[in-house]
């Protein structure tokens, strides 16, 4: 009996010192939504659980070690134990019923992440390799970064033009999966709490860039907001070759192709205009509107040489043919 004590008291002391020194060392980043304060109070007490199974593994170990090692002179076996059915009765049915409590737990935290808000207001939110791009539905406006006014719910529709991405805003605490195809959107609510700049990251390995599949995040006062969303309604420019650049932006093509004559995962843009292109089937051509306009529209109708590996997204299917005219005169205005 004098064992059990010694022991129980020395798991206690174990179960408080790992249990705050997780709590403390900071794993978590700072706490930026009310969807994320359910999270964290299920992670606060799995710290806690763990902390407690850590110390009693290692305490009784600890302690069997010191107290029990071999005295100088013992020969003899340990005692014979048969089994002890009341402690074997406990120990499945006291993990069960944590277990199961933690389901419960789970499922409520999971429940109150997806509570919807009739107010929320909509993003369609698209992943292609390797960029994002924000859709404010209820404005009609398009960007690459993602605006949010605090304190307010938004509704998150994750699509992707080509494969799996993961939209994740750690500040945030929620993830969810964007895949592709008709019929395949995710949902995601998010209501900020605090002011700031965060980055969502792509939480789904998708490709070579996938480590730089980034996009800002601001969190604003509503009137900031309202300003911000009046200044993308004004429309982007007059000008053909300023479109085009914000739909460079804004389409991702920014990810693959370069506009200072450096390739990236695709070629550059400068000096692309009224070039000599060769193609992956050795055919050549020169770079005129129509051979841009179906590379963007339609990208796998001809590869160019060197570039057989890597595929563009067919982004372009969802671009008007404006839009794509507009991205041809930026091209123009990088130089022959
Ligand atoms: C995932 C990387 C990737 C993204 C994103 C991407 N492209 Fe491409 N692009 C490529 C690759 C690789 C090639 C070369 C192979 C080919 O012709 O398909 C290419 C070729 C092109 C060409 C022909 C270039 C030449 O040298 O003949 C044009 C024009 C083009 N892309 C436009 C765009 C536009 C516009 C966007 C944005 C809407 C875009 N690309 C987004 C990878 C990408
Ligand atoms: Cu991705």
């Amino acid at each position: 009996m004098k064992h059990f004590i010694l022991v129980a008291v020395l798991v206690a002391i174990l179960t408080v010192l790992v249990g705050f020194g997780l709590d403390t060392i900071g794993l978590m980043p700072e706490l930026a939504s009310l969807q994320g304060v359910f999270i964290d109070q299920l992670f606060r007490m799995h710290i806690w659980v763990i902390s407690f199974l850590f110390a009693l593994i290692i305490g009784f170990m600890l302690y069997s070690i010191i107290v029990f090692r071999r005295k100088e002179g013992e020969q003899g076996d340990g005692d014979h134990f048969e089994g002890h059915a009341g402690l074997e009765i406990a120990w499945t049915i006291v993990p069960l019923g944590i277990v199961m409590y933690f389901a419960f737990l789970g499922s409520t935290a999971l429940a109150e992440t997806r509570r919807a808000d009739p107010n929320a207001y909509n993003i369609t939110v698209t992943g292609q390799q390797w960029s994002w791009r924000f859709d404010y539905t209820d404005y009609g406006f398009s960007s690459d970064e993602l605006r949010l006014p605090a304190d307010r719910q938004t509704l998150l529709m994750l699509t992707s033009t080509d494969v799996i991405h993961s939209f994740w805003v750690p500040e945030f605490r929620v993830k969810q999966d964007a895949l592709p195809g008709e019929g395949m959107e995710r949902e995601l609510r998010i209501t900020p709490t605090e002011l700031g700049r965060y980055k969502v990251r792509c939480a789904e390995l998708c490709g070579t860039q996938h480590a730089y599949m980034l996009a800002d995040v601001f969190v604003v006062e509503p009137e900031e907001f309202d300003e911000w969303a009046e200044e993308q309604l004004k429309g982007v420019s007059d000008d053909p070759v300023e479109r085009g650049e914000v739909w460079f932006g804004q389409f991702g093509c920014t990810a693959c192709h370069s506009i200072d004559g450096s390739d990236k995962v695709g070629p550059t843009w400068m000096g692309l205009y009224g070039k000599e292109e060769i193609l992956a089937d050795g055919a050549t051509l020169i770079v005129d509107d129509a051979y841009l306009f179906e590379s963007i529209r339609e990208p796998q109708a001809k590869i160019v040489e060197g570039f057989e590996t890597v595929i563009m997204p067919p982004t372009g299917a969802s671009m008007s043919d404006q839009q794509i005219q507009d991205v041809i005169e930026f091209i123009k205005s990088l130089g022959e």
